[in-house]
């Protein structure tokens, strides 16, 4: 009887073991995926990242991109995004926060948003269409009169036209860059081009209020942001830089280049100083407002973004 007892006993205990082991080993399994994703993911941002900095450099060199247009486009513009799933930036953005793929390339010329490593599939952009190109002459607060066909929303500067995308519930969004990760939720992509195959809940429900999985929730977006200070900081480095080239403001940029008094950036409060013969101001005053993910990558990679960009 009693070595029947030492036998159960034994049982349990081996049983306890087998148990604790498989649930080491799970947990390890777990930890090592968990590892592996996070891994994954910080890659994935890296790449958005890089994608972000393409876009803005688009935006800063708008003029040259399009240098051999009449009249020059302004600088600050970004391309619509590709909706129809054709690789290239579409004609124009119909809504007020457009929504598609990121393209991969512009018309005519010479220029590669997507970054290498990345399926194009999953990488999503959503934009503010006040600041793309070829957006349209109507939905600006204040649209100019007597506009040429390449017009885009005027004026566009430091404080117009006003914000409409909010990420993780804070405003002053200007664009933002998802990637979709792996489908969830009963969606069906295969060769679908709708955005509720691929981004989660909120960031498909057609407004201008998105949500990143940073923030810690259901939806698995990975998501990096371009605020309109980001934006801002960029165009005055660009500005200034102009002003110096030009000879000044009036009689200089203002003359050479119709969009600095359209966009009525003389009004902006770095710019004017420069105008009014101020001595190098800061151009960027607005730097500690860094988007949630800017602030993320700048604390790992031991920096901020500054509105500094790579380029393509
Ligand atoms: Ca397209
Ligand atoms: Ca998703
Ligand atoms: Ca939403």
């Amino acid at each position: 009887m009693r070595s029947k007892q030492q036998g159960y006993v034994l049982l349990v205990i081996l049983a306890l073991m087998m148990a604790g082991g498989a649930g080491y080993f799970v947990s390890t399994v777990n930890e090592t995926a968990i590892q592996s994703e996070a891994g994954r993911n910080k890659d994935i941002l890296k790449q958005l990242r890089n994608a972000r900095d393409r876009l803005l450099t688009y935006a800063a060199t708008h003029p040259e991109v399009y240098g051999d247009t009449t009249p020059t486009p302004g600088p600050g513009y970004f391309p619509c995004p590709d909706q129809d799933n054709n690789r290239w930036t579409d004609g124009s953005c119909s809504d007020e926060v457009a929504i598609g793929r990121l393209p991969e390339k512009i018309g005519s010329r010479g220029v590669n948003f997507l970054p290498e490593g990345l399926d194009r599939q999953l990488v999503w952009y959503a934009l503010d269409s006040n600041y793309s190109y070829q957006g349209g002459d109507s939905r600006c607060d204040a649209p100019m009169s007597n506009k040429d066909p390449i017009d885009r929303c005027e004026p566009l500067n430091h404080d117009a036209p006003s914000s409409r995308i909010t990420l993780n519930g804070k405003s002053d969004y200007v664009a933002l860059l998802f990637y979709a990760g792996m489908a969830q939720g009963g969606q069906d992509r295969g060769t679908s081009n709708d955005v509720t195959d691929f981004l989660d809940g909120g960031n498909a429900d057609g407004d201008g209020d998105f949500f990143s999985v940073q923030a810690g929730n259901d939806i698995n977006d990975l998501v990096v942001g371009i605020t309109k200070a980001e934006w801002l900081a960029l165009m005055r480095k660009r500005l200034v830089q102009d002003i110096s080239d030009n000879g000044g403001c009036d009689g200089g940029l203002a003359d050479t280049d119709h969009w600095f008094s359209r966009n009525q950036w003389a009004d902006d409060s770095v710019i004017s100083g420069r105008c009014n013969g101020g001595s190098d101001p800061d151009p960027d005053p607005d730097d500690s407002e860094k988007s949630e993910s800017s602030e993320k990558s700048g604390k790992k990679n031991g920096k901020g973004n500054n509105g500094k960009h790579n380029g393509w």
